[in-house]
């Protein structure tokens, strides 16, 4: 069925090719943007891969190459006012909201990031959740959560609820969360907030748990250079696998953090495109909120450079891994089992991560190695200040 869809951050790595895939299959979209990732990249000094035109532009060309229309509308959803009027003017089947700070060490910079970083995510969605209640209440909420709202706890991850035995009686909650960012807290704040919208107003909603994306392209992205992604590899935006294969196509030891034992869920791109269709296509009822642990496999990152090493000594190159201090305050070794079989029951196939697949990964970055700036993989963002504290140097 054709639905009308909001796509909220339609500019980002995700936002833009799901904005794409969802036009091509037939409905009308509507992206929304602030650019605020944009500004983050002046900000910090760094930039995507590839080269990325303006929203407007790959609108364009998007009607361009495919004679598709993609609506656009720009503005900052911490705004209550835009995004009522959004909401009311578009009165969407579904809204799939992506426009977040979506990086752990940005918003562990300092104070000032971590406060931007929660109240942009939170208030963001917040609003959403009452333009949704007061203006469009059929509408479907999907929320990009993520894996990390879980963190590394010593039993298994069940898909969103867990049910406790308590003296005698027992209760289904939402699965306790121990994240290890303020990012990722604001991502809990959000689900904690999703999940009183659905049991007091309800609204429906479906909560993606997103494990770590790699990729550089999609289906529609590959169709012309203008309709790439914003692709990261910086120390702040860019994630593991896909860093790893940036630092192989330059001869960059690849900066696997501490023993590298961090075990994540990790997903296709591609296949980020098809669980979000998924949810789109199986939307929860009122006062329903779904929770899906959206990745394919597990790795622990020294494993994922073990593979990036592997595939590019096929390729003649020469792959090295370092093991660097860890910036981050997170285990290196641990248990970690996280239930993923919903998406698979509503019909996902996997692209599982090969060595063609990173070959082909390999490939296309060293194709634009010229715009490589190697000084953006290590930026000193660190979890835990080096120097003490005004207060723990008296103590
Ligand atoms: N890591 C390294 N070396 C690097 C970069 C990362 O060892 O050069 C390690 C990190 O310490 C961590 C793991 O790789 O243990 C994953 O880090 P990441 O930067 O790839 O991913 P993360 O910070 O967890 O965040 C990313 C996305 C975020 C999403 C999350 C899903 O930026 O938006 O929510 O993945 S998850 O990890 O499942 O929480």
């Amino acid at each position: 069925m054709t639905q009308r869809i909001l796509v909220l951050g339609g500019d980002g790595y995700l936002g833009w090719p799901t904005a794409m895939a969802l036009s091509q299959a037939g409905h009308r979209v509507a992206v929304v943007d602030s650019f605020a990732k944009r500004q983050w990249e002046l900000e910090l000094g760094v930039g995507p891969l590839f080269p990325i035109p303006t929203l407007h532009e790959r609108v364009r060309a998007w009607r361009e190459v495919t004679e598709n229309e993609i609506e656009l509308h720009v503005g900052d959803l911490t705004d209550y006012g835009f995004v009522d009027a959004l909401v009311d003017g578009f009165r969407p089947d579904t809204i799939i909201h992506y426009g977040q700070q979506p990086s752990a060490p940005y918003s562990m910079i300092d104070g000032r990031h971590a406060a931007y970083t929660q109240a942009n995510n939170v208030i963001g969605n917040l609003n959403v959740l009452f333009a949704i209640r007061d203006r469009s209440p059929e509408t479907h909420l999907v929320k990009l959560g993520t894996m990390g709202e879980y963190g590394t706890p010593d039993i298994d991850i069940e898909e969103g609820y867990l049910t406790v035995e308590h003296n005698g009686r027992s209760h289904t909650f939402l699965y306790p969360k121990t994240p290890g960012s303020i990012y990722h807290l604001s991502k809990v704040h959000d689900s904690h907030n999703i999940h009183f919208a659905t049991r007091i107003w309800g609204l429906r909603a479906t909560d993606l748990n997103q494990g770590v994306v790699y990729g550089v392209e999609t289906d529609e992205s590959a169709l012309d250079p203008r309709l790439a992604t914003s692709f990261h590899y910086d120390e702040v935006f860019g994630t593991a696998l896909n860093r790893f294969c940036v630092q192989a196509a330059v001869g960059h030891p690849l900066t696997v953090y501490g023993k590298g034992g961090q075990t994540r869920g990790y997903l296709n791109i591609r296949d980020t495109i098809q669980c979000v269709a998924l949810a789109v296509a199986n939307p929860a009822d009122p006062g329903e909120l779904r929770v899906y642990n959206q990745f394919t496999e597990q790795f622990s990152v020294l494993e994922l450079a073990e593979r990036v090493k592997l595939a590019g000594e096929h390729l003649g190159w020469t792959v090295t891994v370092q093991h660097s201090e860890n910036p981050r305050r997170e285990a290196e070794d641990h248990y970690y089992n996280a239930k993923h079989s919903k998406l698979l029951d509503l019909g996902l196939r996997p692209r599982l991560l090969n060595e063609e697949l990173i070959d082909t990964m390999l490939v296309k970055i060293a194709d634009r190695r010229d715009r490589i700036d190697q000084g953006s993989f290590v930026k000193h963002v660190r979890w835990v200040p080096e120097r003490p504290s005004v207060a723990s140097a008296r103590s």
